[in-house]
């Protein structure tokens, strides 16, 4: 039977699907791409992973004649696997963007998030999840942690008792995952949720026809379990890459943003290979892995090939989310050929990005919206998130501090510092930089988080350069600062140089993750060893 290895995959062309595709073919499966309605009435397993904004993915079902087919697919009780929008759109309606039907199989509501009680939003991260009853697909994600990244979510109720398999907490209970015979659906992702996730998927294609397949079996029965009811902190890794003096891309890493060797040759530190390192972090219980392709403000990604090959390869073998970030704005090649940053931003996420990272050109933005006061849905944050959903830009921000003696010098929002300046300053602010850290441009910190937040960033990733590299712990003053100005994740980042950095950063601010690159490049402290430290501090943490 030539379909006995096939699985048929609805992919409406709304966004990065590229992790669910390396996953399947890790099973050893191959992919038949629904292209039109009898792709869905011949398929023997279909996967349905939605991306991107409810109503849209509506509007595509409906208007290529899907929705139908479809529906009557489920209610034959055929084999479907649907993913995180997958899932919401069985349901009745859904509130994003005012009320949008939905395919009706499931009764009730899919609602946003109440960011409320310090409750951050989009849900971003790995929380526990509760099965009602026993499940051979679901079975081993029992009380672990899994992916999420949503910021709308369907609840439990009396009307859809005999659909919700599978619960989480995030401010309250929601569906995490739904069966009815043969039908199922999961709001986590099961791609990004490492060896539990990926059992999933083999569970779902028939044990799966690869070796590698086994060796997920095999893994995930090894699982020792650890308690996982809430959100847990996040651990991430973090591979700054750029190209060395002989043309090689390298993971480099610098001393608050300097990242040449000291002496005369000046050369550009090289910590090892992109896709090794990250393959390793991700087997070393990495949350999750960030690229920046530092140099990207300069040489234009789409001509920086090796750097996509990088994501292509590495998104291979890493199944928890990778971030990439680096040029990701509107440019002209020598050739007078206009790219715009929504193109470059769509070819990182079809080389196998999860999430996108804006840096330089986010900044500008924000500049032009707290001058103007407009959001023109012009700029390569608000086109991004548009498109692909908040939950999939981040802004990652180069502060540096500049320390006043009074608040009232400067119209920056500023800290009370724990340790003074050089001079007895009391307090300071945080200037964002542009270009790697090259140019300092007149906003603080705090103002363009709210303003990236505004335009439709759905995380921040927090550098410093004045501790990048430094290993004296993150700047745990800025991290709360910005924490407290959104409302969206933050990720602490630069300074991480011992386990207790991790904690007290934890301890002292809102960081929902931190991130480090130095220590693990160096191997100074192993990943699990952070996260050991984590759960003996009373943390949650996901543990492998
Ligand atoms: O402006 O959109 O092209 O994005 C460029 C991206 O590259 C930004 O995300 C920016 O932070 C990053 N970047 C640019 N230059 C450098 C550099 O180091 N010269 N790296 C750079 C940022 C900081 C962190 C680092 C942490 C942890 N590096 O990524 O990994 O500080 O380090 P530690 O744990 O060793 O202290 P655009």
């Amino acid at each position: 039977d030539i379909s006995d290895n096939e699985v048929t995959l609805l992919d409406y062309g709304g966004g990065n699907v590229q992790s669910i595709r390396n996953a399947i073919k890790l099973m050893g499966f191959n992919i038949k791409n629904v292209h039109s309605p009898k792709d869905i009435e011949s398929a023997k397993r279909l996967i349905f992973p939605g991306v991107g904004a409810f109503a849209a993915a509506m509007d595509v079902l409906e208007s290529r004649g899907m929705a139908d087919p479809l529906k009557d697919y489920i209610r034959q009780d055929r084999p479907f696997l649907g993913i995180c929008l997958g899932l919401q759109l069985l349901f009745d309606f859904s509130e994003e963007h005012g009320h949008v039907e939905g395919l009706g199989l499931i009764p009730g509501a899919v609602s946003r998030f109440e960011a409320t009680n310090g409750l951050r939003v989009p849900h971003i991260g790995w929380n526990g999840v509760k099965l009602r009853y026993p499940s051979d697909l679901l079975e081993g994600v029992n009380g672990r942690h899994v992916y999420f990244v949503h910021s709308y979510r369907a609840v439990p109720s009396e009307a859809n008792n005999d659909w919700v398999l599978a619960t989480s907490n995030y401010g309250g209970e929601f569906v995490a995952a739904v069966k009815k015979g043969n039908v199922h659906a999961v709001q986590f992702h099961p791609e990004k949720s490492g060896v539990v996730g990926l059992d999933i998927l083999r569970r779902f294609l028939d044990g799966g026809r690869s070796s590698d397949a086994e060796r997920v079996a095999h893994l995930a029965s090894q699982h020792n379990s650890h308690p996982a009811s809430s959100l847990a902190k996040r651990v991430i890794a973090c591979l700054d890459v750029r190209s060395n003096d002989a043309g090689d891309l390298v993971v480099t890493k610098g001393d608050q943003y300097d990242v040449r060797e000291a002496g005369d040759g000046r050369e550009v530190r090289n910590l090892g290979k992109p896709v090794e390192l990250a393959g390793q972090y991700f087997k070393d219980g990495a949350d999750e892995v960030t690229f920046l392709n530092i140099t990207g403000f300069r040489d234009f990604p789409l001509g920086d090939m090796p750097m996509l090959e990088v994501l292509r390869r590495a998104s291979k073998e890493v199944f928890v989310p990778l971030t990439v970030g680096g040029g990701i704005r509107d440019f002209t090649d020598s050739a007078g050929r206009f790219y715009s940053s929504l193109e470059v931003a769509s070819e990182y996420f079809r080389s196998g990005a999860d999430k996108i990272s804006i840096g330089s050109d986010a900044v500008y933005a924000a500049e032009e919206y707290l001058k103007t006061k407009v959001k023109t849905g012009n700029t390569s944050l608000e086109q991004i998130s548009y498109v692909y959903g908040n939950q999939a830009v981040v802004v990652s921000i180069d502060p540096r501090r500049v320390y006043v003696k009074s608040p009232s010098e400067v119209s920056h929002k500023t800290v009370k510092c724990s340790k003074p300046g050089p001079n007895g300053e009391e307090y300071a602010w945080y200037q964002c930089t542009v270009n790697g850290g090259r140019e300092g441009r007149p906003i603080g910190a705090y103002e363009l988080a709210q303003a990236v937040e505004a335009l439709g960033a759905g995380e921040i990733l927090l550098n410093c350069i004045d501790c990048d590299g430094q290993g004296q712990g993150f700047d745990t003053d800025l991290v709360e600062l910005v924490s407290e100005a959104v409302t969206i994740p933050v990720i602490a980042s630069s300074g991480a140089g011992a386990v207790e950095h991790f904690s007290e950063v934890f301890n002292k601010t809102g960081a929902s993750a931190a991130l480090a690159a130095g220590i693990f490049h160096r191997k100074e402290i192993s990943i699990a060893s952070v996260k050991e430290h984590l759960v003996e501090s009373g943390m949650e943490m996901r543990l492998v």
